[in-house]
């Protein structure tokens, strides 16, 4: 078959990212993908701008500049182009509705003559062939404005119904848009508006707030031994065996790459802690399969970081603390939960660098 030449740029584009990406050093995901395309086929000219400041800085781009560049860039681009879209049908249906009210609108108009003529033609006229011909007359306008009537409901169900749909696709969107695609969990996004939510929460209510950061051992390995299709399967595993063990209320999320994040309100660190060590045991023992030959590629453990909140301390250090507790977990052999409390110091640091008092959030 023949190739038209739009087709051999866009291979050509495709080839230059995936290329790039694996000299690089990235995963080949989609997400990564997309920006390197982006970036040879320069269809976005600001992650283009981005991108080229950032090569020109190290060289090549990090995982996490990558994902930056997708979430700043790209990541949006169809929901925006969704709401666009529901905005453009919303008004359409809009102008319908108001063009059906005119012409009701007139037509009733119409009518009210016509009655007020054929009031005036009964005082005035006294053979029964004119009555006949003016009654003949209304019956025919009514129907007329009965059928028009008609028209007019069936025009606004069709609208409501037009209007619901839209609104359901609108919903569908916004949960996209907070959707990691991969595992199904909530994204990156989805975390930031949800940390937020739970902090004020916890200071409102003067209640624990406890956050576990979870990463799993030595991924780059299983992915070098095994290859990303089932690196990702174990993603996705991973993240039904955290969902399937957590209650309604906690919230969960992939934080990035192979790391994951758990809020748990309600919950000070020492209950937190037992709920990680449930977690990872849960999965450890989990013998993990290749689907089609049934072959055991060995278990898959995960380190986890866990922190209290503290009330009045931004959700940046909050998220930090837990961070290092992984990087503990981490270095002092893995496939353990570090429990990580605030020293009397932080307590005092927090309180001095932030002298508002629990409970004001301005
Ligand atoms: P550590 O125990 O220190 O965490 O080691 P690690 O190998 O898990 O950590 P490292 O940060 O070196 O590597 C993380 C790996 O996760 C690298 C990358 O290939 C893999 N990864 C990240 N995102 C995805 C993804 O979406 N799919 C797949 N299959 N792999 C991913
Ligand atoms: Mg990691
Ligand atoms: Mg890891």
């Amino acid at each position: 078959m023949v190739k038209g030449a739009e087709q051999h740029t866009a291979e050509k584009w495709a080839k230059q990212a995936l290329d790039r990406l694996m000299q690089d050093g990235l995963p080949t995901t989609p997400n990564n993908f997309s920006v390197y395309y982006s970036y040879y086929s320069e269809a976005n000219p600001n992650l283009k701008m981005a991108m080229d400041l950032l090569l020109s800085q190290h060289g090549k781009l990090s995982r996490e500049e990558c994902e930056d560049l997708y979430r700043t860039h790209l990541g949006l681009t169809a929901e925006h182009k969704m709401l666009r879209d529901a905005n453009a049908a919303i008004e359409a249906e809009i102008t319908n509705v108001l063009a059906v009210i005119d012409a009701a609108a007139t037509d009733t108009n119409k009518f009210g003559e016509t009655l007020h003529s054929f009031s005036g033609e009964l005082t005035t006229s006294i053979s029964l062939g004119q009555i006949r011909e003016a009654v003949t007359k209304v019956v025919t306008e009514t129907r007329v404005m009965t059928q028009q009537n008609e028209r007019l409901q069936t025009q606004l169900s069709q609208t409501t119904q037009q209007l619901t749909e839209t609104r359901y696709n609108l919903d569908q969107v916004h949960k996209e848009s907070e959707t990691d695609p991969l595992t199904g969990v909530g994204n990156r996004k989805f975390f930031d508006k949800e940390l937020l939510g739970a902090i004020s929460e916890a200071v409102d209510n003067k209640a624990p707030l406890t956050l576990l950061m979870i990463d799993i051992d030595h991924f780059k390995k299983f992915n070098d031994t095994y290859g990303h299709l089932i690196g990702d399967q174990v993603l996705r595993l991973v993240a039904r065996t955290l969902v399937e063990n957590l209650k309604g209320r906690d919230i969960i999320a992939r934080f990035g790459g192979e790391e994951f994040v758990i809020l748990l309100p309600h919950t000070r660190i020492g209950d937190a802690e037992k709920v990680a060590n449930q977690l990872r045991t849960s999965l450890a023992t989990k013998q993990i399969k290749r689907r089609n030959t049934k072959e055991t590629l060995g278990a898959i453990t995960i380190s986890v970081g866990a922190t209290e909140y503290y009330p009045t301390e931004e959700s940046d250090g909050f998220v930090a603390r837990a961070d290092e507790a992984l990087y503990k977990a981490k270095q002092t052999g893995r496939n353990k939960v570090i429990a990580e409390p605030l020293t009397p110091e932080q307590i005092e640091a927090i309180k001095t660098a932030l002298p508002r008092s629990a409970g004001d959030d301005s």
